[in-house]
């Protein structure tokens, strides 16, 4: 997969290099570009944003400088690669979930724009959806100063799916959100740590026993952190007594 991140402050993304996103770059599994945007200007002042027309709060950023960025990725796409994918951070974006982790890791190309000050002008988003499949994505409801450290989160999620980055794939099969519910408790050495014992079913040996346990333990979790998830899902899978509980 190819990823072009576009920003006037590169150095926000620096982390990339590192940990697992980082060795997936050195091994040839993602080739990560990061673009400073101001490259793209050309008066003396390398200027990125102006006063918004209607008035109020803030700066907006000129749509040409983004025109000249988005051009120049769009050009460096792969071979005979589909339309690349154009993610604009936004808290007025789609929620990124891990649904769209997995939709966006089966993308060439991806190409993030992020936005500063009070947004990107609107044109520019509408000129894109000639080169790009353009969507505006949102971590959640809050409000960030720029889209840098959304696309930490988003390269994270997303290069972590992709074949031979995780070291062990059967670790993305049991970790929250990839069947819908919040992943079980674990535990590790000691079984007794200052007074606090190990759920004694671990130690069992029993492996249908332990799945069951955790099962019901995603789900008492999920029910009482994250209500709103268990209304999409598949309550089939649940021990009876979490089932019927419903
Ligand atoms: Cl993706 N970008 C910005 N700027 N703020 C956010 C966000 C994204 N998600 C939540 N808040």
């Amino acid at each position: 997969m190819r990823i072009d991140v576009v920003s006037i402050f590169p150095e926000y993304l620096a982390p990339l290099e590192l940990s697992l996103i980082g060795k997936a770059r050195q091994d040839g599994l993602l080739n990560l570009n990061v673009h400073d945007l101001r490259t793209f200007t050309t008066d003396r002042h390398r200027t990125v944003d102006d006063t918004p027309y209607g008035g109020g709060a803030g700066m907006v950023m000129k749509a040409e400088p983004w025109a000249q960025a988005l051009e120049s990725v769009a050009a460096a796409r792969p071979a005979g690669a589909a339309k690349p994918v154009l993610i604009v951070p936004s808290p007025a974006g789609e929620r990124f979930n891990q649904a769209l982790a997995y939709e966006l890791a089966g993308e060439e190309q991806l190409v993030f724009a992020c936005g500063r000050y009070e947004g990107i002008d609107e044109r520019v988003i509408e000129w894109a959806e000639e080169h790009f499949t353009v969507r505006p994505v949102s971590l959640g409801d809050y409000v960030l100063n720029g889209g840098e450290v959304a696309v930490l989160a988003m390269v994270e999620a997303i290069g972590r799916l992709l074949p031979g980055v995780v070291g062990n794939p059967e670790s993305l099969v049991e970790e929250s959100h990839s069947d819908g519910l919040l992943e079980y408790p674990v535990y590790t050495k000691p079984s007794v740590w200052r007074d606090r014992e190990v759920p004694a079913i671990l130690l069992s040996g029993n492996h249908g026993k332990i799945a069951q346990w955790r099962r019901h333990e995603q789900y008492r979790r999920t029910a009482e952190r994250r209500p709103d998830l268990l209304e999409a899902f598949d309550a089939g899978t649940l021990p009876r007594a979490d089932r019927t509980a419903l």
